[in-house]
């Protein structure tokens, strides 16, 4: 059986490269295109682009895809929800914001399934009319490390899963995540319920009561996913999610 096509949002960076001294590159770390392979899909990096210029063309890469991941990246910027920066706000790409708005946008209007990682609960939900805070040590007192120090496939912090919901279904009442974050949801947007927290209350995932499926996580399980099942669980349920067609 033909494997479900992901679409993946990507970022955009410049390195030097070569002799290429700042070379702007589209990007999307491997985590990501392994997670999806081993769980039966079949990764479609889709480039980045500013929509302004290219009008349509997000809702056509959206046309060859089964299912929408939205992945993990820089800050977003605090313009999409209405704030001015605070001096804990990271570097921002405003294009990449206006670029995975219009993705999701496109993947709402078709029913798609959605997975959003990191920045991807984030931008769901600015998009549902949410806010962020924008630098978690800065702006929640009492907050646990969020941005850990380990290396990117070992558990950092607890999180509590509520149900009845998907991810309660997946991944049970409790499960230690890989957090790489410092950003995070602030007010619930409407029409996104909370299906789990961690220990100082910071929202670590969402889902849509608008939407046949759409799971949203603050941790990251691409990280996770070669050594925990629960982390594969999430992939296997999205891309199982992602009829062919
Ligand atoms: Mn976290």
């Amino acid at each position: 059986m033909a494997r479900p096509v992901i679409g993946m949002s990507t970022g955009r960076m410049a390195v030097d490269y070569g002799p290429v001294p700042q070379y702007p590159l589209t990007y999307l770390p491997v985590d990501y295109v392994e997670a999806v392979l081993d769980a039966g899909g079949l990764p479609m990096p889709l480039a980045m682009l500013d929509v302004a210029l290219y009008d349509g063309v997000a809702g056509e890469q959206l046309a060859h895809c089964d299912g929408l991941l939205l992945s993990g990246g820089v800050d977003i910027s605090p313009a999409t929800y209405g704030e001015q920066p605070h001096p804990g706000l990271n570097a921002t790409t405003p294009d990449r914001d206006t670029h995975e708005l219009a993705l999701l946008a496109e993947a709402r209007r078709r029913g798609m399934p959605v997975l959003a990682i990191c920045r991807g609960i984030q931008l769901v939900n600015v998009a549902y009319g949410g806010t962020l805070y924008q630098d978690i040590p800065a702006q929640v007192a009492g907050a646990i490390q969020h941005s850990q120090r380990s290396a990117r496939h070992l558990p950092s912090h607890d999180v509590t899963v509520t149900g009845p919901s998907r991810l309660h279904g997946l991944v049970g009442s409790s499960i230690a995540v890989t957090s790489f974050h410092h950003q995070a949801v602030k007010d619930l947007g409407a029409g996104l319920d909370v299906v789990a927290t961690a220990t100082d209350g910071i929202i670590e995932a969402v889902e849509a009561s608008d939407h046949p499926w759409l799971v949203a996580v603050q941790w990251h399980p691409e990280m996770s996913h070669a050594a925990d099942a629960p982390s594969r669980k999430i992939f296997e349920a999205f891309v199982a999610q992602c009829v062919t067609g």
